[in-house]
């Protein structure tokens, strides 16, 4: 990696959101190709999945990480766009019906962006009706619901109903997580897929893409 390069990945693993955009302007100015940078930004993402997972980070580092992330990515988007890099897959994501706990899926967003994947991001308190209106409107690879209550959970399950009635479920991948979400409940409830936490999604997502 270029030098321009590894200062930006150094960036997005501390946070550096202000060094995170300098860098990537650098990196333009000194004629890197936009999917090169996009890769240091990707890679050092996944490298604090990493960190995340081996106990050595926690949501803040997580969080600040993905903001560095998110600053680096304006600047880089119009080039992105221009060079026609398309996105890994898009996924429609949300917290369902009922519940407002928006911070979890936030970070779930924010990582699979910076994993490369367009996001659709609905939201909280999102119907069923509005899931399938936005599965028929963007035709996503996958929808992640997000549950934090046990009296919420359930509107996954509707949800997914919903997608059987519209014709729609066979579209997309359904994947699920949420702190009282669990592997069985997903299995049960007829989801494609369960991550207990942001790294975790980025890696079920990439897996079934
Ligand atoms: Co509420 N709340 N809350 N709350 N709240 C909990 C969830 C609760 C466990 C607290 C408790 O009692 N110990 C409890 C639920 C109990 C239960 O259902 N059995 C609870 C309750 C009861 C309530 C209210 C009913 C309280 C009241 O009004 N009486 C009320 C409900 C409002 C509503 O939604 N209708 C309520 C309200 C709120 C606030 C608005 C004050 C606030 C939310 C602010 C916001 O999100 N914008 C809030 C908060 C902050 C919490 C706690 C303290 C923290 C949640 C959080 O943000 N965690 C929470 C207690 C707790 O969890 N310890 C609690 C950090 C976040 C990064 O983790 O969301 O788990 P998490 O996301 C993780 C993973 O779960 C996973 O990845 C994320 C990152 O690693 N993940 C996914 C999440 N979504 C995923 C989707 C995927 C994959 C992975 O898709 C593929």
């Amino acid at each position: 990696m270029e030098s321009v390069l590894k200062e930006l990945f150094t960036a997005i693993l501390e946070g550096q959101r202000d060094v995170a955009k300098e860098k990537v302007e650098q990196a333009l100015a000194d004629g890197e190709g936009p999917a090169d940078v996009l890769d240091a930004m990707v890679t050092a993402m996944g490298e604090v999945g990493r960190l995340f997972e081996e106990g050595e980070y926690f949501v803040p580092e997580m969080l600040i990480a993905a903001r560095a992330m998110k600053t680096g990515m304006e600047i880089l988007k119009p080039e992105l766009v221009d060079a026609d890099i398309q996105p890994v897959g898009t996924i429609v994501a949300g917290t369902v019906k009922g519940d407002l706990h928006d911070i979890g899926k936030n970070l779930v967003r924010m990582m699979l962006e910076g994993a490369g994947f367009q996001v659709v991001d609905l939201g909280a308190d999102v119907s069923p009706e509005a899931f399938v209106a936005a599965v028929k409107e963007y035709h996503p690879d996958f929808i992640a619901m997000s549950a934090l209550l046990t009296t919420t959970m359930p509107n996954m399950q509707n949800t997914i109903e919903a997608l059987k009635k519209a014709g729609v479920r066979d579209e997309v991948k359904v994947l699920v997580g949420g702190a009282p979400i669990t592997d069985a409940y997903a299995e049960k409830i007829g989801a494609d897929g369960y991550a207990p936490d942001a790294s975790r999604a980025v890696k079920l997502a990439k897996s079934l893409v």
